[in-house]
């Protein structure tokens, strides 16, 4: 089974709601394949567009719009509105970051991107939607945006190695505030993607015969189990290639609702292939490393629980653990950038971790307003979880949106700690006795 990202739309309206001070953003060459006619509006188009909410969608509507009335002229009229509010608001945000990292090349680019992007839609909004050909240009346009952006994630890396390079380890506000950013950034990317590419796999009249479940990129039964190993099978040939080995694979599961029913959910098999394949990874990585003296290697297990709210992954490795005061540097972006291996660099490990695959394994399962958390007990091993929402009218996306909240955690600035520092030095008792 092949897991390629999918996305539908579903027709609402958004609400103005009141948001914070606008920013306008600054001009550099890179945009000169704009008119400077359409460059001068930029600013204005975002300031308008950011002014709205992003209208998240539930699964359910997802689905209700690729099966029965499936109207492509509603989608459209749809995500002509809500692609241009949630390129907006992130691209509010950009223009927030320190300055010194709005200034490296790779973040400029970045933003020419979704300037190109955001004006292509726009030109939609003066179209005729009873036009059998404004829709095929449509498709035709998100279609080329998706490919504009593939790259977004190890050019904002790049960013980030960049500034790193030029301004050392930055102090903990810096590192707060960039975690914070990408996390929203990355979010509003898996949530633009998932609209555009709903709207081009329903509307593209391809149905996968294979199956007939699946709506765009949505499994309205997707076979929690069945991921699992297929995920588990494509870590293991990584992993064989490299250490010469893998360790086995013990899964169980129960459906409480039914214990004969097999595990099926709504969800995007994409999404849950790419948590489950980070997650094994991590798990046979630590494993062999931790069994290099030792002929056997401890199986890793997992556990599949269905009840009637969640649907709960947990995943255990007897791979030694880490400290806990190292687990949340795993989902770190500002800790896990390195600079990538350079082309034939046959010395990295392709298990090797932990990059970005973590925090964005953790944003996909928290996009449909799941979690993915780390338990770890040094010395003996990790439990990793992934819980979803078992019920598709409870998964609702998670969207990020601009306002003044979101301002004031970029504000944020470095003040004293509401807590006290321990101090290294054993406390001398004797003074206090002999003040007595
Ligand atoms: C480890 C570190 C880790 C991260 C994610 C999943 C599993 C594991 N095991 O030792």
């Amino acid at each position: 089974m092949q897991y390629n990202s999918t996305a539908p739309q579903t027709a609402q309206n958004s609400h103005p709601v009141e948001k914070g001070p606008l920013h306008s953003i600054s001009f550099s060459w890179v945009w000169c394949t704009l008119s400077t006619a359409t460059l001068a509006n930029v600013p204005k188009h975002i300031d308008h567009f950011s002014k709205f909410s992003p209208s998240p969608l539930s699964m359910k509507q997802f689905l209700d719009f690729g099966s029965t009335n499936a109207c492509e002229r509603t989608s459209f009229a749809f995500l002509r509105q809500e692609l241009p509010v949630r390129l907006s608001n992130i691209m509010k945000e950009i223009n927030l970051l320190p300055d010194r990292l709005l200034a490296t090349s790779s973040v400029q680019l970045l933003q020419t991107w979704y300037i190109q992007s955001l004006m292509e839609i726009l030109e939609f909004l003066h179209k005729d939607p009873e036009d059998q050909r404004v829709l095929e240009m449509f498709v035709e346009v998100l279609e080329a945006i998706r490919n504009r952006h593939n790259e977004v994630v190890p050019t904002m890396a790049q960013g980030i190695i960049e500034y790193k390079d030029a301004f050392g380890q930055q102090d903990a506000v810096t590192d707060h505030n960039i975690q914070y950013f990408l996390d929203r950034f990355y979010t509003s990317r898996i949530s633009i993607r998932m609209l555009i590419n709903q709207h081009t796999l329903v509307f593209n009249g391809n149905t996968n015969p294979a199956h007939p479940n699946t709506i765009g990129c949505i499994d309205s039964m997707c076979d929690v189990t069945e991921v699992a190993r297929d995920a588990y099978e494509s870590a293991k040939l990584l992993c064989e290639q490299y250490y010469l080995g893998a360790p086995e694979l013990e899964l169980r599961q129960t459906n409480a609702n039914n214990i004969r029913e097999p595990i099926q959910i709504s969800y995007i098999p994409s999404h849950l292939y790419h948590m489950l394949f980070e997650l094994f990874k991590n798990a046979m990585r630590a494993t062999i490393e931790n069994h290099e003296a030792s002929r056997t290697l401890p199986p890793i297990k997992v556990m599949i629980a269905l009840g009637g709210e969640d649907l709960s992954i947990k995943m255990s490795d007897r791979g030694g653990g880490v400290p806990f005061r190292k687990t949340e540097r795993l989902f770190s972006y500002m800790y896990s950038t390195a600079p990538r291996p350079s082309i034939g660099d046959k010395h990295r490990a392709p298990l090797a971790g932990f990059g970005y695959g973590l925090p964005i394994s953790r944003l996909y399962a928290r996009y449909f307003q799941g979690d993915l958390q780390l338990y770890s007990m040094e010395g003996y091993g990790t439990d990793a979880v992934i819980h979803l929402k078992a019920l598709s009218t409870d998964s609702v996306e998670r969207l990020p949106v601009f306002n003044k909240s979101a301002l004031r955690h970029y504000k944020l600035s470095l003040e004293a700690d509401d807590w006290c520092i321990p101090s290294k030095e054993p406390l001398d008792l004797a003074v206090y006795r002999a003040a007595k």
